[in-house]
């Protein structure tokens, strides 16, 4: 039973058709309501359209990406027991419509972080980029946060200094966009809300953080054992703290803890080596070998970093991570499970005639379409070699 190719589809308005999707030859959808708010219940009835919509154009719904926490979760605030009892329920809308793994994130405020969305390779394509100094020039010249200049090494406060009085104003304004913008069609947050979450999160700390989340998984477990989902918490992206908010799933020490302090069954983990990736402490194959047991979603992407940690993302065979060493790992892992274990090409780069289309960074079709293309060349190849009988 080969790991089942997926693809991230953003609903009706993605401009990534299912019709495009059949063509990159995936057979899994990940999928979510992103127009629901956060934290409010998921309508049977929209579950339901959506899958329709998915299974009559041949697909499975194989992952929900995302179920996203709401705040007050992850802040433990006072409304959090309606959150919890919100998050509940659509997790058994979505259970009584057969859609039983789900992807989250336990991020503070902020979900993936780059400082470019157009980093121009070599050969001409585009792709994600995260730079330490012009994350500086963010925190220290447009959040102005109180005591920044202390998270970064000397040198990238000297040259964020610099940047600062050479860059344009427009683009100090599209380095604020960047920063701010969520998942897409999610939203962005403002600069006034982000400084209160900086606060907030400041005097929960990094223990506090790992508190709230276990005391999040203790409040689900339950209606996961009852209805058979299984929860997939996705690592930190870049996988270390920035602008001051503390990172819980960050490396293998983070994720250990995590399956650890509630160990259940459905308390799993979305496996993203770009993610974890970009982390100099990170070895994704060895995190794989330590975690893999839990491990019920793969995002499969490749990041390059420099000396200084700064990582663009890269071809999906080529970078820092061992892709072939994961592969491996987990098509072992994938041997012996009953299900198929999803898995998808995370980002893509922009390329060929995407490069003239509006597309959502990351998420235009023919950069995945190349990388799933190689991932299942790649799967194929461990699988006849590595495992034939
Ligand atoms: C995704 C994440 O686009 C991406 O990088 O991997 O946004 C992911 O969907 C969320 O963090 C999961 O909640
Ligand atoms: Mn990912």
């Amino acid at each position: 039973m080969p790991l089942l190719q997926s693809w991230r589809w953003y609903g009706p308005n993605d401009p990534v058709t299912l019709q495009d999707i059949k063509q990159a030859g995936a057979s899994g959808i990940v999928s979510a309501l992103h127009h629901m708010p956060h934290g409010e219940i998921w309508p049977l009835e929209q579950i339901q359209e959506r899958k329709r919509i998915i299974e009559e154009a041949g697909f499975t719904w194989a992952v929900v990406e995302s179920v996203p926490v709401h705040e007050a979760i992850k802040t433990r605030s006072a409304d959090c027991g309606h959150y919890l009892e919100n998050y509940r329920q659509t997790l058994r809308n979505l259970a009584a419509c057969g859609i039983t793994t789900v992807c989250y994130n336990f991020m503070p405020v902020l979900d993936w972080t780059r400082t470019n969305l157009a980093y121009v390779l070599e050969n001409g394509a585009k792709a994600l980029y995260f730079d330490w100094t012009d994350l500086a020039v963010f925190d220290l010249f447009i959040l102005k946060r109180a005591a920044a200049a202390q998270d970064y090494a000397e040198a990238v406060v000297a040259e964020a200094n610099k940047r600062a009085e050479t860059y344009p104003a427009s683009y100090l304004k599209q380095l604020e966009d960047i920063i701010l913008m969520g998942v897409p069609t999610e939203g962005s947050i403002t600069l006034e809300q982000l400084t209160a979450s900086i606060g907030i999160y400041k005097e929960i700390g990094h223990e506090g953080l790992r508190e709230n989340l276990a005391y999040f998984l203790e409040s689900i477990m339950d209606v996961c054992e009852e209805t058979d989902i299984n929860m997939t918490i996705h690592p930190d992206d870049p996988p270390y703290p920035i602008l001051g908010l503390p990172r819980i799933a960050s490396n293998k020490a983070d994720l250990l803890d995590i399956i650890n302090r509630v160990d259940r069954a459905p308390n799993g983990i979305c496996f993203c080596t770009g993610s974890l990736g970009a982390g100099r402490h990170n070895n994704a194959v060895e995190i794989l070998k330590a975690v893999g047991h839990r491990v019920y979603f793969a995002h499969l992407r490749n990041v390059l970093k420099d000396e200084q940690g700064n990582f663009f993302e890269s071809d999906h065979l080529a970078g820092d991570v061992d892709m072939y060493g994961v592969m491996r790992e987990l098509v072992a892992i994938n041997r012996k499970r009953e299900q198929p274990i999803p898995f998808r090409p995370d980002h893509g780069h922009q390329m060929l005639d995407d490069l003239h289309k509006v597309t959502n960074p990351g998420y235009s079709a023919i950069g995945r379409l190349r990388g799933l293309a190689e991932l299942r060349g790649l799967e194929m190849g461990v699988e006849r070699s590595v495992f034939a009988v």
